[in-house]
């Protein structure tokens, strides 16, 4: 069987605009939610830095899972001894010209990225946007289309302008819906005659915490009331889009891990069931435009006492469906009755290696969860992340040999290729996680790296930011060539 993709079939890289940008403080950029997280590495979580009206400094944990409760008063600060990575991030924001060359180098046919909400709204609720940050975002579409790569653009990537999670509790107020609408007029009517594919929300699964969807409280009734109304937005968003763009194609994006039952015992088994929906949640509610019966149980393990719905929001959901189901997957994760992602955590899985940030490896896993998802939704799929986050080493030329990259990505690749050529699955493309080496999200580390190329920069910010193509650089761009059918060598 080969593993030649069919005509047309997308290939990139995708990224995010505060692991990505930087230029924090340029062009009447806004304070986004992420601006005021620190570094961190695997064994040490990032954190807030906020200030309590006493002056009080307190740092919760804001790794998505495990993030703490913001105390309501806490106002956030930033502290001189402090590394934020989202400032500078690795500059995407004046390099965004050679960097895009770069990647048309591999062969990219398109090219996802995310737009930050406060370069555009600088606080979420200005009645004008801003022109800088809507003119950059024409200079980086503009840059792409002179390649022949599509944008992907990611509406709303685990971050939102800080004013409103601070006066709106973020997502747990609907105000937040309106502003978000607000935003994605003005997107949609900018750059609707250029943009084809949209992505309302990133892992709307994964969100919790105040840096990704905004709400201080990590607890179940604030987190599935905040979900709630960005499931109510995108719907709303999708509806928009197809009305002002009659071209445009609409997903959300999931954080899909495979999940296996630690044993064939039934009570792991059924266990698997119930964790598993915690995912299948958001993709059937938004895929099919209704929440599933299932949902009620969901709330009632998770402590939810009643969602708040508004009249209308059944509508919306049914009439802003998705166009296709994307999502991100790294990893797959293990489960046995008694364990709970965000509690307790997962169960080891004997049969797989781990990557050196602990991630076990597992590309049949995403052979198979493209099979569950496109039976469970008829509807196209899109691999919008993917990848390996490594330590690289410059050898004594200057270079990175990342056979331990390829080798991931090509067992991934297959694996993709198989489940659209011999299972039939109908999938528009895949986008790397990280094309270019970014900051890390869970950890905020730069040592953590994903990239075709290399960035000469450390943990700290420190380095001259040059760019250089990685042993993996050259073998992707021949199996984007080929479409595929060099996967076989
Ligand atoms: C996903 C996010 C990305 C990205 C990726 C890799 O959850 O959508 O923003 O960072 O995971 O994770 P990490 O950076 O933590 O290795």
């Amino acid at each position: 069987m080969t593993y030649e993709l069919p005509k047309g079939f997308l290939w990139g890289g995708a990224t995010a605009d505060f692991q990505y940008e930087g230029g924090f403080s340029e062009g009447g950029r806004g304070l986004s939610s992420h601006d005021y997280e620190t570094d961190g590495s695997k064994d040490n979580p990032r954190h807030h830095t906020m200030k309590m009206p006493d002056g009080q400094i307190i740092a919760p944990r804001s790794s998505f899972f495990y993030a703490d409760p913001v105390p309501p008063e806490a106002q956030p600060v930033f502290l001189e001894d402090a590394y934020y990575p989202s400032h500078q991030a690795v500059d995407f924001y004046h390099h965004y010209k050679e960097d895009i060359a770069l990647m048309a180098g591999m062969g990219f046919n398109v090219f996802r990225f995310s737009i930050c909400w406060s370069r555009i709204f600088p606080t979420g609720e200005e009645t004008e946007p801003n022109e800088d940050g809507l003119a950059f975002y024409d200079q980086v579409i503009d840059e792409m289309l002179k390649y022949g790569m599509e944008p992907l653009i990611t509406i709303c990537h685990d971050e939102m302008p800080m004013h409103l999670a601070l006066k709106y509790n973020g997502w747990s107020s609907r105000k937040v819906i309106d502003c978000y609408l607000n935003y994605c007029r003005v997107l949609f009517e900018r750059y609707g005659d250029r943009c084809r594919y949209w992505l309302t929300f990133n892992e709307i699964n994964a969100v919790r915490g105040f840096g990704p969807c905004g709400t201080r409280e990590s607890s179940g009734q604030a987190h599935y009331q905040a979900v709630h109304h960005m499931f109510v937005a995108s719907a709303k968003a999708v509806k928009l889009g197809h009305e002002l763009m009659p071209d445009s194609q609409f997903g959300t994006m999931y954080a899909m891990s495979e999940l296996y039952p630690a044993s064939c015992k039934p009570e792991d088994v059924f266990h698997r069931l119930q964790e598993r929906r915690e995912n299948w949640y958001f993709i059937d509610t938004m895929g099919r435009g209704y929440y599933h019966p299932y949902a009620k149980d969901i709330w009632r393990r998770r402590g939810v006492k009643e969602i708040v719905m508004e009249a209308g929001d059944t509508e919306i959901l049914l009439e802003g469906q998705l166009d296709f189901i994307s999502f991100s997957y790294y990893r797959s994760n293990t489960t046995k009755a008694g364990d709970d992602w965000f509690t307790v955590g997962g169960s080891p899985n004997p049969y797989l290696e781990e990557t050196p940030w602990g991630w076990p490896v597992d590309p049949l896993g995403l052979r198979h969860v493209m099979n569950e998802i496109y039976d469970r939704i008829q509807k196209p799929i899109f691999i919008v992340e993917n990848g390996m986050g490594a330590v690289d080493e410059l050898d004594e030329n200057g270079l990175v040999q990342d056979d331990y990259r390829i080798a991931y990505l090509r067992d991934h690749l297959q694996a993709m290729a198989d489940a659209i050529n011999i299972d039939g699955v109908d999938c528009l493309g895949y986008t790397m996680w990280g094309p270019i080496d970014l900051i890390s999200l869970s950890t905020g580390e730069m040592k953590k790296r994903y990239g075709f190329i290399y960035v000469d920069m450390d943990d700290k910010g420190r380095g001259s930011l040059k760019r250089t193509p990685k042993k993996s650089y050259y073998w992707i761009k021949e199996i984007i060539a080929s479409n595929g059918a060099k996967l076989a060598e």
